[in-house]
């Protein structure tokens, strides 16, 4: 399985930056397309080698390996990180390990890219930040996988607003529409129970959402008012049949759902702006449906993750005979992260924001800067989400969350 490690072309040269990642299902196979591909598109300071991929089943994790492009395989992550020639920890797996992984990684001098969520609670996300503000004395940088700030036109809507073109802020609009659980026989799989990940659609979604809207606004909220609902409680067991962790579950082919299935909140930002937030997984018809409005004093930004090359920009001091949302194509080289992709038009999709991801994350790693977003971020996020759940459970009108 061993692959060449000395590639040609624009890499030639770089000193290698070696990761490892832990997982390789759809995350993984997202991040190892990222790393695969950040060093043959921007000219980084350092060349990513894809040293080895972890998973539990051996069989199926050498497979990973093969059809991935990942030098070796393991099939326990403490022998993962045990290995001097590992750089980089990335950790793709279900929530309930985010914290245990990562603290090791830290502890044995690794830098570590973190899938989002975070953590599956609060005090797990306070313990892995404090870990590295630690590692950060020491020189290792930790970053979660918030991907969505990286698509260019989120990127760009940054900026913008940055730039002061919205003015002071007034409303922030998100939802994040999925269906996949419109089907009651939908199996009971990690995403649906709390012991493994934390929470439903608001820590898969709302994550997101919450993270987005915050990165946009360049600011925090200060407290939500929410409601949550899980529409289908009972639901049949991956494979047909009680085995393992799940037998004690139930015994009778089908399991508890345990996490939310969809999540409704308002939130207010510190500086006065309002916000409403949506994240559900049983919007019939809405596949990967992640749509954001900013409007402000002076203009309005608006982003459809479906339609990801465009940006709508409404700029109020127009003249109102000719004012109106404007469509802004953002494949031009002055757009983020475009100068080193195809030509203006040719637009790119989901998986270039995990290219971009790898791609600062390599930057901040040679450069010793805090990569963006930290663990504090994610521990900030993990803060939301949890003032969310007080607040659904209390059913209380306004739940203020702690700075
Ligand atoms: C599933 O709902 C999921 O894969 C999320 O977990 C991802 O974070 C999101 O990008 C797409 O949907």
């Amino acid at each position: 399985m061993e692959q060449p490690q000395q590639p040609a072309g624009p890499e030639a040269g770089k000193p290698p930056l070696r990761v490892g990642m832990v997982g390789y299902a759809f995350m993984g196979a997202a991040h190892s397309q990222g790393w695969r591909t950040a060093g043959r598109v921007f000219d980084l300071p350092r060349r990513p080698a894809l040293t080895a991929i972890c998973g539990r089943d051996a069989t199926a994790v050498r497979a990973a390996a093969v059809r991935h492009g990942w030098a070796s395989a393991e099939t326990d992550w403490r022998a993962l990180i045990a290995r001097d020639d590992i750089d980089v920890v990335d950790i793709c797996t279900p929530g309930d390990s985010h914290a245990e992984i990562a603290l090791a990684a830290l502890a044995a001098g690794k830098h570590v890219l973190c899938e989002k969520p975070l953590a599956n609670t609060v005090e797990e996300a306070e313990i892995m930040t404090r870990a590295a503000e630690e590692a950060h004395a020491r020189g290792q940088l930790a970053m979660v996988g918030f991907n969505y700030r990286r698509v260019p036109a989120t990127a760009l809507a940054r900026r913008m607003v940055a730039e002061g073109r919205l003015g002071a802020l007034r409303h922030v609009r998100v939802t994040y529409l999925q269906d996949w659980l419109v089907d009651r026989d939908f199996p009971l799989t990690w995403r649906l129970r709390k012991e493994l990940a934390g929470s439903g659609s608001l820590g898969d979604l709302g994550a997101h959402i919450v993270d987005l809207a915050q990165h946009l606004a360049g600011e925090r909220l200060a407290g939500v008012s929410a409601l949550t609902e899980t529409f289908v409680r009972q639901r049949p067991l991956p494979g047909g049949a009680a085995s393992g962790k799940l037998a004690a579950v139930s015994s009778a082919g089908t399991g508890t759902v345990t996490v939310d299935d969809a999540a409704l909140f308002t939130g207010r930002f510190i500086s006065g702006a309002l916000a409403s937030f949506e994240a559900t997984r049983y919007a019939t018809g809405r596949k990967n449906a992640l749509r954001i409005e900013l409007n402000g004093e002076h203009g309005s930004l608006a982003f459809d993750l479906e339609r990801l090359n465009e940006l709508w920009f409404h700029d109020g001091s127009e003249p109102a005979a000719q004012a109106g949302f404007r469509r802004i194509l953002v494949t031009e080289p002055d757009h983020p992260y475009l100068d080193a992709w195809w030509p203006p038009g040719h637009g790119l999709g989901y998986e270039h924001t995990f290219v971009h991801q790898a791609r600062d994350l390599v930057h901040a790693i040679a450069e010793g800067s805090r990569p963006e977003p930290s663990f504090a971020d994610g521990l900030q996020v993990q803060r939301v989400l949890a003032a969310v759940e007080e607040s659904a459970e209390k059913n209380s009108v306004y739940t203020s969350i702690a700075v």
